[in-house]
């Protein structure tokens, strides 16, 4: 394992001068001084150096040197503790910045902030100029980095494993209200969280061919030969837990090319093609793919998937192996691994593989060490984001993979066939094999044959999936099937990102609530307290300024922040409806025209989100919000009644400025189509009232506040379906005077002025009977609803009410609850404190 050790006896005996060390000092002297040691000696900066990168890789430094001495604690604790481990298997980690939120979880944000003072440096400019780790497309990167950090906080022993894109999720740039994407190279001036770990690298296989052959005991072998080969190199990040002296890691795999290059080549002169294979190998980790929801079959994908499967595999059975030998009778009680979705889903063969082919495990063996250590977290019910892979492509690239995953076929459908004899329709139905003409391999069956739990993200989800999407499969294992409803953590989305309201809650109730949310039901009786009424409108005030000021930067639109400020911020697809809310902005725009304003509450509507490079239509919703706001802020008719923006570039650390300052959360999917949705809890936590459909988590959401604070309006996930047979959006817009004048403004080109007919695929797409998003179904009970709560906000001293609310219910919506429910139900760890002095 590893480098090779030094020969002489000195490492030995010399290993505690070495290894124990002082503690650092926590205060801001001693952080200031250290500061002054990374930025002159360890950078080798002058007094030219005053570019903002040297004073934030001064402090990284000085924050990763304390860091260091708690993150080997915590590893020699969980080593001694020989504990059961959790690895959470993900394509995506969607960390967003992590200075801030490491000097939170340390404990140091005052001791930082006076250093920084005494150095003559504002801490805000310094954590605002790390750029965001775009490492994952949305809900279910973000989900696994809140994850991360709930697993630490609660001293749970869980690994993230992932992979170091070079590349992370493309930035968003407008042009004529167009998506334009550009490459993040977000590690272009280097990474200081992280560690490269080369004495870990793995090597993983690909293309060849499987052969088997007779050992000498007459025994038959697989060979996986003639394979093309890549290195994985391990990259590890910190994940401090929030005060409690535990850090875990998230261990990041990055593609080199193994060093046997083309000498020949080389020699011959050709050097570039001698290094042509480098450049193969690391093409695997370049790039995120930037599809949310939607599988798009490319090779390179499913590289990157089972680069991720089998280096990580491999890194665990090493370790393993370190410490127990070749007997893997306690593997499974010892090791759970998480699968986020079925992107990762090869870690199911390829442990087979790793058992059977390299540690001479048999079938039975192997299966039952599998199917009790695999554990499938579903996303979505959206058809077109379950993936398949070509059993073409599988050959070619993973043939010893194909073989494996045909047995373990054909022994599933042998207790299909058991158990349901001679139903030959429902083999069919459930094989993990789609004999289409262009065969495929049904990755989410190979995921719940392989694993123990299959969870879905929120109640609705996980009920629609156990009688809808995956029935037959129910019916079988009914007890492998449970919920767990998402959550996100109160570290970076209250305490961390607004400050003022985090202050506010904490002199009300104490700091309890940021390692137990539920703590925030204190809050409740306060509402009624016109005192603590004012603070509250004061603090949501200060969010609002503070995200009309990001606004006026970014898209050059003013927000009053007396105005409700309207929020819908998300990956832009049909199914979460941008169009809906388009199509009240238009309403709203016509009433003004029409001049029906009595009673008007003013309205600033922000959008925000990336399209898949791919998804025409999602460009196009883009392009019609851009001009939509272009129409709407120029007329000198709308004045300060309605205002209209769309923010370039959503990512982590723009949400960290949008929620506090958001009054309404647009919520607004096609019932049954959004699992569960994260957003709408940040919005929740922060103050904001939802609008929103019976979808994904709002039910939840609406349950916990109650009826009266949360604006419902639309058809249910039953009654979408039931009315899909019978729909006919032209009737109901001809039956609809204020929908009708609406579809009239959009197909008369006042939004397309010098385009004309580039909405049409739009409007179409929402007049057409076969919609599958129902937009027009929900028109009229969207508008009614949005009246509702543009009369709710006219009372001020109501709607407060209403947002203490809100913050006071969102307990249950922290990753701090959802992740002791995954352990208590599915992973079953034990925490285990940190030990050893600096546990603090
Ligand atoms: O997961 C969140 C949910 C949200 C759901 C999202 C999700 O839409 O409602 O709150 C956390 O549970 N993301 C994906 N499925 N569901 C997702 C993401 C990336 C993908 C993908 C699906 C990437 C590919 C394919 C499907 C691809 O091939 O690149």
């Amino acid at each position: 394992m590893g480098y090779p050790p030094l020969r002489s006896s000195v490492h030995a005996l010399h290993a505690p001068l070495l290894t124990d060390l002082p503690a650092l000092g926590m205060d801001a002297a001693s952080i200031a001084s250290d500061f002054r040691h990374h930025f002159a000696h360890n950078l080798g900066c002058d007094r030219h150096c005053t570019a903002v990168r040297y004073y934030y890789d001064s402090l990284v430094l000085t924050l990763r040197d304390r860091i260091m001495e708690r993150w080997k604690n915590t590893q020699y604790t969980y080593e001694e503790a020989d504990s059961r481990s959790v690895y959470y298997l993900s394509m995506e980690f969607l960390m967003g910045r992590t200075l801030g939120n490491a000097v939170l979880n340390l404990g140091l944000v005052d001791e930082v902030e006076r250093a920084m003072t005494s150095l003559g440096l504002i801490m805000e400019e310094i954590a605002e100029s790390e750029h965001d780790a775009g490492l994952g497309n949305g809900g279910l990167g973000r989900l696994a980095a809140c994850f991360l950090d709930s697993c630490a906080t609660l001293q749970l022993p869980v690994v993230g494993y992932g992979i170091r894109y070079v590349y992370g999720m493309f930035r968003q740039r407008i042009e004529n209200g167009r998506q334009l994407e550009e490459p993040d190279h977000w590690m272009r001036h280097g990474n200081p969280w992280e560690l490269k770990r080369a004495e870990f690298t793995q090597r993983i296989r690909f293309g060849g061919r499987s052969e088997v052959s007779r050992d000498s005991s007459g025994r038959l072998q697989a060979h996986w030969v003639d394979t093309q080969d890549v290195l994985a190199i391990p990259y590890d990040i910190p994940i401090p837990g929030y005060r409690n002296g535990t850090v875990n890691t998230l261990r990041l795999w990055s593609a080199a090319a193994t060093d046997e290059f083309d000498l020949s080549e080389f020699n011959a002169g050709s050097y570039t093609e001698s290094v042509r294979e480098k450049n193969v190998a690391e093409h695997i980790t370049m790039v995120l793919y930037p599809n949310d929801a939607s599988e798009n079959g490319k090779e390179l994908r499913l590289r990157q998937q089972y680069f991720l499967a089998s280096a990580s595999l491999q890194d665990v059975l090493r370790q393993w192996v370190h410490w127990h030998g070749r007997d893997f009778s306690e593997f499974s009680a010892k090791n759970c691994f998480q699968l986020n979705d079925t992107h990762p889903s090869c870690a199911i063969p390829e442990l087979m593989r790793l058992l059977m082919d390299e540690y001479d495990v048999g079938w039975e063996e192997a299966w039952a060490i599998t199917s009790r250590s695999m554990a499938y977290t579903n996303h979505t019910l959206l058809p077109e984001a379950l993936e398949r892979w070509p059993v073409r492509m599988f050959r070619q690239l993973l043939p010893r993979l194909l073989d494996i995953i045909f047995e373990i076929n054909a022994r599933f459908l042998t207790e299909v066939a058991q158990r349901w004899p001679g139903d030959i329709e429902r083999q069919r139905r459930m094989s993990l094999i789609e004999e289409t003409p262009v065969p495929m391999v049904r990755m989410a069956y190979l995921a719940i044959v392989g694993s123990f739990s299959v969870n879905g993200v929120a109640e609705l989800h996980s009920r629609l999936l156990a009688c809808g999407l995956l029935r037959d499969f129910h019916d079988l294992w009914p007890l492998k099937f449970n919920n767990k409803t998402n959550g996100v953590t109160q570290r970076r989305w209250l305490a961390g990102c607004n400050p003022p309201l985090a202050q506010l809650i904490t002199n009300a109730i104490g700091e309890g609530w940021v390692s137990d949310l539920d703590r925030l039901s204190m809050l409740a009786p306060l509402a009624e307290n016109a005192d603590f009424r004012a603070r509250w409108r004061a603090v949501r005030r200060i969010g609002k300024t503070r995200l009309a000021h990001l606004i006026q930067t970014e898209c050059r639109v003013s927000f009053d922040t007396s105005a409700l400020f309207d929020v819908q911020v998300k990956r832009i697809h049909e199914y979460k409806r941008q169009l809906l809310n388009c199509l009240h902005i238009i309403h709203l725009y016509d009433r003004i025209k029409r001049g029906d304003t009595s009673d008007w509450t003013p309205r600033c509507v922000l959008l925000g989100g990336k399209a898949a490079p791919g998804y025409r239509i999602a460009k196009r919703i883009i392009k019609l919000v851009n001009n939509i706001a272009k129409v709407v802020n120029g007329d000198p008719d709308v004045g300060g009644l309605l205002r209209v923006a769309f923010l370039p570039d959503y990512r982590v650390s723009a949400m960290e400025v949008i929620c506090p300052g958001t009054d309404l959360s647009e919520q607004i999917s096609t019932a049954g189509k959004e699992a569960s949705g994260t957003g709408n809890m940040k919005f929740m936590m922060n103050g904001a009232l939802t609008i929103g459909t019976l979808d994904g988590a709002n039910i939840e959401i609406r349950a916990a506040v109650g009826a009266e604070n949360f604006f419902l309006f639309g058809l249910t996930a039953e009654e979408v379906e039931e009315q899909r047979h019978a729909y006919h959006p032209d009737a109901i817009i001809a039956a609809d005077e204020d929908l009708f004048r609406v579809i009239k403004l959009l197909e008369s080109g006042h939004f397309s002025q010098f385009e004309p007919g580039i909405f049409q695929e739009i409007i179409d797409s929402l007049r057409s009977p076969h919609d599958p998003w129902m937009t027009i179904a929900d028109f009229r009970a969207f508008v009614n609803a949005q009246r509702q709560v543009a009369t709710a906000y006219r009372d001020q001293d109501a709607w407060i009410r209403m947002s203490i609310y809100n913050t006071a219910a969102s307990g249950r919506f922290s990753t701090d609850r959802t992740i002791a429910e995954y352990n208590r139900e599915i992973w079953r760890l034990t925490p285990i404190p940190a030990q050893g002095s600096n546990t603090l």
